[in-house]
């Protein structure tokens, strides 16, 4: 495996060069620019919550100035930023949920939106105690929908949590007070308590910041996935490819970056338009190269095979290769240099959502009533763009690697059906899975998932984590731009195998699966919580009895820290590879990574280095396993 300071990644590394060549920069770039960053922001302790402020406080206890102007701590200021980015994760995932519930209400016979899963849809109506018997499949889809949205804004009553969700996980949530009552209020209610004047209790905040992300978590994000499959499908294994060399030198090459299914699906069915196919050949391309990024590419291929571009760090590079016609975006995750970059090469930068306008950008709104109309009309402008292509200034790095993807809980218990229940018909339980967790054929799973941040190399912190879990007989499941990177380094093939310790081999070659599961994008770690929560219910245990984990190696997001907070609030050790800013704030470090066990028997590693973090996650699993006599 290469290695150098900044990626292990060669399709990277060659367009870094062209990049320098070229003369454009890169958030690589933009990160030596900036040099060290600030000690203050690093550690949590700068506030600019009301305008006495900012006040800096010292991150050494008993060092320095230890109050800000109104008499706030070092660890109030870090629980209270803390728990704003826990509220803006939260708000990112949860508005795509509550966009896709909306596009659910708007479902239509004959509409741009129709239901392909109806049995997800009776399972989803059952939970929210919406009637089916007899009706039609759209008035259901509504009447879900509604129900879903309610649990955004309830003001009485309790949210709809998942069945998955064990009971005694819910008690130990209303024991300690974080039992999330809807989802928009968990924001507010963080918010309003970290203005200035409201919240002096780093205890408290972090409780508040638990039961928002758990909002997010068990309600939003789960309403985000849950939904997509019903209007979209569920996900099943399919083939694909993965990283740059995906781009066609003869063909319009489109790359969809960003999150919501919305705006992919409909460009995805407008490719296959017979008119802009004929449109494409008429300016001389073979074809249309639909490609995705980030978690729209996750969601893309996913459900259609639609080959994966690269991760987070390679959305600039994608523009770098001189071959992409256009980069169509939504939300999140999107970096506003690619309006500057866009204008060095021929690539058209289209936005289309009124949440994330860019400059100097080609704005082009989704019609949400409409999506294919609004579809058809931006993928014109990538097909009449492909002239306008400088073949001087094309480099597209020859390195693509196979990968399969779609393994949502369904598809899991699909495939373990057909080993173990051949005789009798599909069961759909996960007995199976428990079976070889509790035997100790797999010591245990692993959910690694998150972005790339430039403060690692990237992919190498994923790659070595999942190489170090895999080899011994940890189950992976991959999510976000770390599924990315497993399938550009060929772990999402069944080949990879040869990784794999002797039992999750076994496991693997009888199940005939990969050794890592690729189960979708940032809001689909909603499938994993679904997964763990369905084998604790069947062992009748809690979450935290499980030898899993979750690990972000290369987390940068505030969705993340949202992410990791529902998970450990859920009962499972999450690893962080990169340190987040709460280390001026000895109380809030105590809690998150000791106290907070006590409270939900989980808690945070922070830990930089790969190997460490797998060795202490070995020995976790095994402690684990002691603990709960497996
Ligand atoms: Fe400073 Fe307090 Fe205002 Fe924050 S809220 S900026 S610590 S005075
Ligand atoms: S896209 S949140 S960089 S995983 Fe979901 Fe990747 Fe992280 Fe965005």
């Amino acid at each position: 495996m290469e290695k150098t300071a900044i990626s292990i990644d060669k399709a990277t590394l060659e367009l870094l060069e062209k990049a320098k060549n070229d003369k454009v920069e890169t958030a690589w770039d933009r990160k030596s620019a900036l040099k060290v960053p600030c000690g203050f922001g690093s550690a949590g302790v700068c506030c600019r919550n009301c305008a006495m402020g900012p006040c800096r406080v010292s991150p050494v206890p008993g060092k320095g100035v230890s109050r800000g102007i109104c008499g706030a701590t070092a660890d109030v200021i870090v629980s209270r930023n803390f728990a704003r980015m826990v509220a803006a994760g939260t708000a990112a995932h949860s508005d795509h949920g509550r966009s896709i519930a909306l596009a659910l209400y708007r479902t239509r016979e004959d509409g741009n939106i129709k239901i392909k899963d109806e049995e997800k849809l009776k399972k989803s109506a059952d939970r929210f105690n919406v009637e089916t018997e007899g009706r039609n499949k759209y008035d259901i889809a509504h009447d879900v929908a509604k129900e879903g949205l309610h649990d955004f804004g309830r003001q009485l009553g309790e949210v709809n949590l998942p069945p998955s969700l064990p009971e005694k996980r819910k008690e130990i949530w209303k024991k300690l007070g974080v039992y999330p009552r809807a989802i928009d209020r968990e924001v507010t209610a963080i918010m309003h308590s970290t203005h200035m004047g409201c919240n002096a209790d780093a205890e408290n905040m972090i409780k508040m910041s638990m039961r928002c992300s758990l909002a997010d978590g068990w309600l939003g994000s789960y309403m985000g996935t849950e939904f997509s499959d019903i209007m979209y499908g569920t996900p099943h294994s399919v083939d694909t490819e993965a990283n740059l060399g995906v781009l066609e030198k003869n063909s319009v090459n489109v790359v969809l970056h960003g999150h919501e299914p919305i705006l992919s699906e409909s460009i995805v069915q407008a490719a296959s338009d017979p008119e802009l196919i004929d449109l494409a050949k008429s300016v001389g391309a073979d074809g249309i190269n639909l490609c995705g990024m980030c978690c729209t590419g996750n969601e893309i291929s996913m459900r259609h095979g639609i080959k994966i571009a690269g991760n987070f760090m390679q959305q600039e590079l994608a523009v770098v290769t001189g071959a992409v016609d256009a980069l169509i975006v939504d939300v999140q995750c999107i970096m506003p240099a690619l309006a500057k970059l866009s204008q060095s090469y021929h690539t058209k930068f289209i936005t289309t959502s009124p949440k994330a306008h860019i400059e100097d950008s080609i704005y082009i709104e989704l019609d949400e009533e409409s999506p294919l109309d609004s579809a058809k009309k931006i993928l014109k402008e990538a097909i009449l763009n492909f002239k306008n292509r400088d073949q001087s200034k094309v480099m597209i790095p020859q390195l693509k690697s196979n990968a399969i993807v779609g393994y949502s809980v369904e598809e899991i218990l699909n495939k373990l059906d057909k080993v173990v229940n051949t005789e009798i018909g599909p069961m759909q339980t996960v007995k199976p899975l428990a079976d070889v967790i509790t035997s100790g054929v797999l010591r245990g799973a692993a959910a690694v998932v998150g972005c790339n941040n430039p403060k690692t190399i990237q992919d190498y912190n994923h790659i070595e984590t999942i190489k170090g879990l895999i080899a011994n007989d940890v189950i992976v499941v991959v999510t976000g731009c770390a599924a990315q990177a497993a399938a550009k380094y060929g772990l999402l093939q069944k080949e990879a195998v040869k990784y794999a310790g002797p039992g999750l081999a076994t496991v693997c070659k009888l199940v005939d699966i990969p050794p890592v599961l690729h189960m979708g994008s940032c809001v689909d770690i909603s499938r994993i919580l679904d997964l763990v929560g369905r084998v604790a219910n069947q062992l009748g245990s809690d979450l935290n009895d499980l030898p899993v984990v979750g690990v972000a190696p290369e987390w940068m997001s505030e969705k993340a820290v949202a992410i990791a907070t529902y998970v450990v609030s859920s009962g499972i050790d999450v690893w962080l590879g990169v340190v987040p800013p709460v280390t001026g704030g000895p109380e809030v470090v105590d809690i998150l990574t000791n106290k907070i066990e006590d409270w939900v028997g989980a808690k945070f590693f922070i830990e930089t280095d790969p190997k460490k973090a797998v060795e202490q996650i070995l020995s976790r699993m095994n402690e684990k396993r002691k603990k709960i006599g497996i």
